[in-house]
């Protein structure tokens, strides 16, 4: 009971901050009257599936021209349908994967059959946006008569120039591409953005029972943000310092390369390959606009989605300043610190940038702020830079480079923990020391349970509490 009740709070913090980072300014009233106030901002998220351009290939890989009869798995000797490209009630053209099945009728691609046995049956499906977009959750593709049995989901950041593998999927990873099986949840935070193969979607089950082939993102995102993903400040700091776990949610095209169909069975039965193809009924892609936190809305623009950029950034992607506002050189804006990240707005050039001493060496960072005789600041330990303002990997600044206490890497914070700004890790309530790698309640029993009294206390401050356990006995 407890424990609900502390789940229930939890969750009713979330719903609280939902909507993080959906604002990019606001108007805010000071001495000197009404001013813009900036903020990191994201737009939301959406089916991607209404803006993909979708291309099959090779030619003629789509069934019904000319018309052809085919069976199914399940019973094998029924082989009554039949794909006509000439008669819309009986094609199966590409676009059946991303339409709106409004009349709950199941319309799927289909690919003519396996007729050409022992040649391997292949098809491409390449996934176009002409847009950079994040995934914000599972990538699922829903196979109508039994899921591919080996599979390759690759994806391209730079418009299809170069590709790279995402997920490897096979009934049988070792013997289809020589890498062992491995679950999403198997993986440590350190090595969460590594490409892995699954056997979880090819088994056979019977067409009916599980259809979707799934890109885990939710599963990943849990890493960071807890099983419910309650906790998205994690995720985003993780995002900001974690090198590699942006971009690893990022594309612009995806392409599913299928390379074997269902079999129903161990193998490929020669007498009856009209039974052998593949069919998909559905690719959901949800995902968000990349504005690189310098948009909140992202709208549809001469066939394209186009980030509408704010803080005086433009480009499909708000990757750079406006024009006139290239006083310092772009960055993005920053998720952190939460809840309303860094907006890193291009200011207008010619605005003052800083003291007017020749060579300016930082004084924190540097031994003295004069420069050397050959014109160089000569920086403390870990600092580096023209100016000694910046550190060397390892190291944090805070008025001064000092040797990181935490990081994404080696010095990985234990037990959930997470690592802020390289300076500490912040533990949960059970655990201490300084990577949480000591339980506070060693020996003693009741510590092992979650729902201990110090962790509700600040909880029962909430002034929600009355209503919340109104709810709760309400049920
Ligand atoms: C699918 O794409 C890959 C990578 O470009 C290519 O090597 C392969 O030949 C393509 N397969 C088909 C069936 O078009
Ligand atoms: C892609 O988008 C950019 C910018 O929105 C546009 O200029 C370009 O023409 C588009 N390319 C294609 C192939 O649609
Ligand atoms: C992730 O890292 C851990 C420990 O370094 C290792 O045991 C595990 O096999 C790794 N997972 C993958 C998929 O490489
Ligand atoms: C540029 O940013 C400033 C705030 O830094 C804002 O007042 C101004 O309206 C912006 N200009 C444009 C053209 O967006
Ligand atoms: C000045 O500092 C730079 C960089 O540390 C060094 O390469 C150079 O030799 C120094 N010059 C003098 C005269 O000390
Ligand atoms: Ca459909």
């Amino acid at each position: 009971m407890l424990c609900q009740a502390v789940l229930l709070l939890l969750h009713c913090f979330a719903s609280l901050t939902l909507g993080q980072y959906d604002l990019c300014k606001s108007l805010v009233s000071t001495d000197d009257g009404a001013v813009w106030e900036q903020y990191a901002c994201q737009p939301k998220a959406q089916s991607m599936k209404d803006y993909m351009r979708v291309k099959v290939d090779p030619p003629g890989i789509t069934c019904g021209n000319p018309p052809e009869r085919f069976c199914t798995l399940e019973n094998p000797y029924l082989c009554s349908d039949e794909c006509d490209a000439s008669n819309s009630d009986l094609a199966h053209p590409p676009q059946l994967m991303q339409d709106r099945e409004r009349t709950g009728r199941i319309t799927y691609w289909q690919t003519v059959t396996w007729s050409r046995y022992p040649e391997p049956l292949l098809a491409n499906i390449s996934l176009a946006w002409n847009k950079s977009l994040e995934l914000t959750d599972d990538i699922a593709i829903t196979f109508e008569y039994g899921r591919p049995t080996i599979m390759v989901l690759d994806k391209s950041m730079d418009h299809g120039r170069t590709w790279q593998s995402y997920q490897f999927y096979a009934d049988d990873c070792l013997d289809a591409f020589n890498m062992p099986p491995k679950l999403v949840r198997d993986l440590l935070p350190a090595n969460i953005t590594r490409v892995i193969c699954t056997e979880q979607f090819s088994r056979w089950v019977g067409s009916k029972n599980d259809k979707n082939v799934k890109f885990e993102v939710r599963e990943r995102f849990a890493v960071f943000a807890g099983p419910r993903l309650l906790n998205m400040d994690s995720l985003y700091t993780r995002m900001e310092s974690m090198k590699g776990l942006r971009d690893f949610f990022t594309f612009t095209n995806l392409r599913l390369r299928l390379l074997r169909p269902a079999l129903g069975g161990t193998y490929v039965q020669r007498d009856n390959l009209l039974k052998y193809f593949y069919a998909i009924s559905n690719i959901e892609v949800p995902a968000r606009c990349k504005c690189n936190l310098h948009a909140s809305l992202c709208l549809l623009q001469e066939g394209d989605l186009q980030c509408q950029c704010e803080h005086n950034t433009t480009g499909q992607d708000c990757q750079r300043c406006k024009k006139g506002f290239k006083a310092k050189s772009w960055k993005a804006g920053s998720y952190l610190p939460t809840p309303n990240g860094s907006p890193n707005t291009c200011a207008v050039a010619g605005a003052p940038m800083g003291g007017g001493s020749k060579c300016n060496c930082n004084q924190m960072g540097s031994v003295h702020d004069r420069c050397n005789g050959t014109g160089f600041c000569q920086c403390k330990d870990g600092a580096t830079g023209p100016k000694c303002d910046d550190c060397f990997p390892g190291y944090y600044w805070k008025q001064g480079c000092y040797s990181n206490v935490c990081d994404e890497e080696l010095l990985l914070c234990q037990n959930g923990g997470t690592c802020s700004q390289n300076q500490k890790c912040i533990c949960p309530p059970e655990f201490k020391g300084v990577l949480c790698q000591q339980s506070r309640c060693e020996g003693d029993k009741a510590c092992n349970t979650a729902c201990t009294p110090h962790l509700l206390a600040p909880l029962l401050l909430c002034v929600l509490l009355p209503h919340l356990l109104a709810t709760l006995t309400a049920h």
